[in-house]
């Protein structure tokens, strides 16, 4: 039977009406460029707006999640200028309004996970911990428009698609880390570059503070490791260092944004600064002189003299007191200058140090060739070798692997900053790959996380270094995030357009990669 163009018009508004009856037709709630794409978004019809009838409800009492409500209220009022206020409630909110709320166990959204409930009525966000619903927030950030994060007034709509969203991460551990030895950079810009990690549900942030070129955390019982072996760079302008209260200030500011700082001090190796301020902890007792270029694997702590391991344990007790977090990073890497029969005991009586001080051991992955504490954690950089010893001693892998997941690695042979002694990484070589199966050896339950670290000898201040930082960051923050069967590359970087708009909103530099459709 012919059908004629007439009957195929009728029966296609007809479908429409129905649709649009059923309210089925899906919104674009699961087509949003969130990144990282969360494990399941469902469109309804309509949208929530925002409005000046819009305020936050907290149900309970609890500073922390008023600090949350707070903390949202913040981004929004700025832009939006609709006067958002956070208000506490036990009964049911207001129509119109964003409402938090801890939930009784929902155990498949775990620690960090949460539920986003949109309706043209209200945006209900759940959590087991507070830790959920400040990741929560970084989605209703991401399904506003990219203007929401202006400082100054923006023309409305506010409005977002209905739908529900459930969400917890892979991966419970999801880092960074910043080199502030080899450039330093102030306070405010780890800062700043904490308030990324967080944007992207990021929870970790390892503090690279000491290395050849600089030490960048007060000891008080070894002054001169700062007064003399801060003084400096690469390329030797003004270096500088923290304060044990400027620590304690960023300590703070990331666990406000549930991201935990993880502090390393990198020893036998890479310990010229400590060996410039202190003649004693050199075998020949001689000071050595500052240092301001990039070679590696030149210095060593003299590991025979007992001063070493009272510096050690000097230096790991004040740090262990001002980091609530659960490792301290003893380093470890390229320690060229120590004959492997000093290596071994060096790293075993570190380890040791720790241990007495509360806290867990992480260490680059030379430390697998010692005897590893329980639960201490190889980061994975560069020998697989030396991760697969790690998993035969018992240990967890953080998976660092240098190819993939070096910030400081150049994107091409052109592009500013940067490395390449690891090869070029674009933004598509930082995303395609699978921490569980990079490595036949290394399977997902060895795993615990991921840590994109960017090391500094190439960019000295955060406007540098967010160019070597965007766009590949998003792309391991979701490789961390969302589970691998969900990702893949064409849907991602269809996403990841989007984002300049958002980047360019938060006054962020980045690196125009020629494989992002930009939009
Ligand atoms: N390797 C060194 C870093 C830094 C890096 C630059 C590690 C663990 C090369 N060690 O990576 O100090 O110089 O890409």
């Amino acid at each position: 039977m012919e059908t004629k163009p007439k009957n195929l018009i009728i029966a296609c508004l007809a479908l429409l009406f129905l649709i649009g009856q059923t309210g089925c037709i899906s919104s674009d709630l699961p087509n949003e460029n969130l990144i990282p794409k969360p494990v399941s978004a469902i469109g309804e019809r309509g949208s929530f707006d925002l409005t000046d009838q819009t305020n936050i409800f907290v149900r309970g009492d609890s500073p922390e999640i008023k600090r949350i409500g707070q903390y949202l209220a913040d981004i929004l009022n700025p832009s939006t200028k609709l006067g958002i206020e956070v208000k506490t409630t036990d009964t049911e909110p207001n129509p119109g309004s964003i409402y938090l709320a801890l939930l009784p166990a929902d155990a498949e959204l775990g620690e960090e996970g949460y539920e986003l409930d949109i309706t043209s009525k209200s945006i209900s966000l759940t959590a087991n911990f507070p830790s959920g619903l400040f990741h929560g927030i970084q989605t209703i950030r991401q399904l506003l428009p990219a203007r929401v994060e202006k400082k100054e007034g923006q023309k409305g709509p506010w409005k977002i698609s209905n739908g529900i969203i459930r969400d917890y991460p892979a991966y419970s551990y999801r880092g960074s880390m910043l080199d502030v030895a080899r450039h330093f950079f102030s306070v405010d810009e780890v800062k700043r570059f904490i308030d990324h990690l967080a944007f992207y549900k990021m929870n970790v942030l390892h503090l690279h503070l000491s290395d050849d070129q600089g030490w960048r955390i007060e000891i008080k019982s070894w002054p001169n490791l700062t007064a003399h072996g801060g003084k400096t760079e690469v390329g030797g302008s003004d270096g500088g260092y923290y304060t044990q209260k400027q620590y304690s200030e960023l300590v703070k500011y990331a666990e406000d944004q549930y991201i935990t700082i993880i502090p390393e001090i990198d020893m036998p190796g890479h310990t010229n600064a400590a060996l410039a301020s202190y003649g004693v902890l050199n075998c020949d007792g001689k000071a050595s002189e500052l240092y301001t270029g990039v070679e590696v694997g030149f210095s060593s702590l003299c590991t025979h003299k007992e001063i070493t391991y009272k510096f050690i344990n000097d230096v790991v007790g004040e740090l262990a007191a001002i980091t609530p977090g659960p490792y301290i990073h003893i380093g470890g890497d390229e320690s060229h200058s120590t004959p492997i029969e000093d290596y071994i005991p060096f790293v075993n009586r570190v380890q040791e140090i720790v241990t007495l001080h509360g806290k867990k051991v992480l260490g680059w992955d030379e430390i697998a060739l010692s005897t590893l504490k329980p639960n201490a954690v190889v980061q994975y950089w560069s020998k697989t070798e030396n991760a697969i010893k790690g998993l035969a001693q018992g240990a967890k892998v953080l998976m660092s692997p240098a190819k993939n997941a070096y910030l400081d690695m150049q994107y091409d042979s052109i592009s500013m900053f940067g490395l390449h002694w690891a090869g070029y990484i674009e933004v598509d070589d930082g995303y395609n790959w699978d921490p569980a199966r990079l490595v036949p050896e290394i399977r997902k339950e060895n795993i615990i996380g991921i840590e994109a670290p960017l090391w500094s000898e190439t960019v000295s201040n955060i406007t540098e270094a967010e160019y070597l930082i965007f766009p590949r960051l998003p792309g391991y923050a979701e490789v961390g995030w969302t589970p691998s069967e969900k990702r893949n590359w064409g849907d991602y970087i269809s996403r990841l357009a989007h984002h300049r708009e958002r980047w360019k909103a938060m006054g962020i530099n980045f690196y125009p990669s020629k494989l992002v459709p930009w939009k």
